[in-house]
């Protein structure tokens, strides 16, 4: 019987614009790594399946007045709830491949401008307000940006009716995320790898199947501490 500790699982995230094939990458990962049976599961923020966040979904889907500061807490609070389950699965030695994440919370928020907010809500939400919930959630070991400039994900079918899904808030989404990975690196503490997303599906999962499991090395040779977010 061995008693060894298995070796923690490697937390990897997807961030990106809409469309730019978070979902499609994300499916196709989890079957390569199974086939590698490299233990692995998806996790996806929003969580639509909890209370949180069906108040989110309800949002998302609704033209209804929500207060901004408040739905930027949802949207935190659907991470914190869970947070306890993910270390618990990354402890047990599997992969995690998520589909954004706080980077994600902080790029939407900032993004959006007097149009695109409630009348509520007064003042600018700034990059450090939206950083300062998710301050202290567990890191990913490595952010895998898809990079797709928004023509290319207009070409991708017509939006849906969702709230956010508008050409120029995506434009300033994008250009939030280019922060977002600057300060990242200039602590130099979570890697990111930006990929062309306009390729093809089969091209796109190729040049992240390798950063994937050269992340999965990395944590494991090192038993490598799982991080805290912008902490
Ligand atoms: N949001 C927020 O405000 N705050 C937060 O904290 C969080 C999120 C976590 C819902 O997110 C909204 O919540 C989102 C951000 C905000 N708003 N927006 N916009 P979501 O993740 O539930 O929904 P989404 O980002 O809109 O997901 P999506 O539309 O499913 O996009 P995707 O996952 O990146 O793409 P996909 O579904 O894989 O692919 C889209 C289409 O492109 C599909 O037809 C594919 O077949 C096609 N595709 C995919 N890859 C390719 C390639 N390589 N070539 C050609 N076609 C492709």
């Amino acid at each position: 019987i061995s008693t060894s500790t298995p070796k923690r699982g490697a937390f990897i995230l997807l961030e990106g614009v809409d469309r730019c094939g978070k979902t499609t990458q994300v499916s196709l990962l989890v079957k390569h790594l199974l086939s590698l049976s490299i233990a692995t599961a998806a996790y996806r923020f929003p969580d639509r399946t909890t209370q949180v966040g069906g108040l989110i979904n309800e949002y998302l889907q609704s033209s209804v007045q929500t207060d901004d500061r408040a739905i930027h807490l949802l949207f935190s609070a659907n991470r914190w709830e869970a947070a306890p389950k993910l270390v618990d699965t990354l402890a047990r030695g599997t992969t995690i491949i998520c589909d954004r994440y706080a980077y994600s919370g902080v790029a939407f928020t900032s993004a959006k401008r007097d149009e695109d907010r409630s009348s509520m809500s007064g003042g600018e939400l700034t990059l450090d307000w939206c950083i300062s919930p998710d301050v202290g959630l567990p890191a990913p070991d490595a952010v895998i940006f898809l990079d797709l400039d928004q023509d290319e994900a207009e070409k991708r079918g017509g939006y849906g009716g969702e709230r956010y899904e508008k050409r120029e808030l995506q434009i300033r989404v994008r250009q939030r995320f280019a922060e977002l990975q600057s300060i990242d690196e200039k602590q130099g503490r979570i890697p990111w790898h930006v990929v062309d997303a306009s390729q093809s599906m089969e091209e796109v999962k190729e040049s992240i199947a390798g950063i994937v499991t050269g992340t999965i090395e990395r944590v494991q040779s090192k038993t490598a501490p799982l991080r805290r977010m912008w902490a």
